[in-house]
């Protein structure tokens, strides 16, 4: 613990020192969430992400989380440098969309509005009509239904067929999944309700149908924070990754809360209710990027500009 002070000293010291804030996923460790609220950074899903590291005035961004999130803050920040504790954080949304068979994809149905979820990589964001968050999905389809269009979707398929259901746009899916969120199993969550009979069950639409259908409450990370703080219960199952109970709890400091059960269970589960990808983030390779300047994020010129206008679509959508 000592140790850790330490570090945790010499990383508020760089910040300074580098002109560079912290931005933290909800995902990442506690120690990485507190250290960004200490040092006037913020914690926050993707689109709140974005948002703020192109209003802060540091030269530097520190993105703990994944590989597309630094993209993102690059994409929206070009003269601005980003880092990331970890350039090897992915995600298996991203992974599970290649560029090129994505772009096959949309040349075969060019009369479809193109919408990708932000868990993507710069190139198939280029590729797109429109980027959006679970927070925002839901809004954005509804507007293009609204309009007429048929939307060609990437790369969740639970959280397409949850816009789909949500909306009754005609929607084409791609098919990629979360290996968080898939492994949560309306079963484990019913069996555990019948143990906590009063317990809330809050789910992320990353997840399949039939745990969305067992929710008291479906959304966004931030959106199921305010369902914690907001919804009468004093105890909650939790299906999304287990990183947001440190804001869960601070939103509501006397409610409890218990990750939502997966098919794997023990030391074999690589991803029970806990991305591998943003637990890569720690406070040892922070300081050791701040210290170094290496685990830059860069996104070619050609590139950047194309997924800058899908982008900013998203931002003044929600604006
Ligand atoms: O699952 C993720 O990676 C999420 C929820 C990202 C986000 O939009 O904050
Ligand atoms: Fe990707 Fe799922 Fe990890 Fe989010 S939790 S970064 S969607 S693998």
């Amino acid at each position: 613990p000592a140790q850790r002070q330490v570090l945790r000293e010499e990383i508020k010291a760089l910040l300074k020192a580098k002109d560079a804030v912290l931005v933290a996923h909800y995902y990442t460790d506690p120690e990485l969430q507190s250290l960004a609220e200490e040092t006037g950074g913020c914690v926050s899903d993707s689109l709140e992400m974005a948002r703020f590291g192109n209003a802060h005035s540091a030269q530097t961004l520190v993105v703990a989380g994944v590989k597309f999130m630094g993209e993102t803050a690059k994409i929206l920040n070009p003269e601005k440098r980003v880092l990331m504790p970890t350039l090897e954080a992915t995600c298996s949304l991203d992974l599970g969309c290649p560029i090129d068979d994505f772009s096959a994809f949309c040349d075969a149905h060019p009369d479809h509005t193109v919408v990708v979820y932000a868990n993507t990589s710069a190139a198939v964001k280029a590729r797109a009509d429109w980027v959006v968050t679970s927070s925002i999905a839901v809004d954005v389809v509804d507007h293009l239904a609204g309009l007429g269009e048929k939307v060609l979707w990437a790369p969740d398929k639970y959280l397409g067929a949850y816009v789909q259901k949500t909306t009754g746009a005609d929607m084409l899916l791609w098919d990629g999944a979360c290996i968080v969120h898939e492994e949560f199993k309306a079963r484990g969550i019913l069996d555990l309700k019948r143990q906590y009979p009063d317990a809330g069950v809050l789910v992320h639409p990353e997840s399949p149908e039939s745990v969305v259908a067992v929710a008291d409450a479906v959304g966004s990370t931030s959106q199921l924070i305010a369902a914690a703080k907001d919804l009468p219960h004093q105890q909650f199952i939790v299906a999304t990754d287990r990183g947001i109970f440190y804001k869960m709890q601070q939103a509501a400091p006397n409610k409890t809360f218990m990750a939502a059960p997966t098919a794997g269970t023990g030391a074999t589960c690589r991803s029970c209710a806990h991305c591998p990808w943003m637990a890569m983030n720690a406070l040892e390779n922070l300081a050791q990027v701040l210290r170094s300047g290496d685990q830059e994020v860069f996104v070619d010129e050609a590139t950047r500009v194309l997924a800058m206008k899908p982008l900013q679509r998203m931002l003044d959508f929600s604006a």
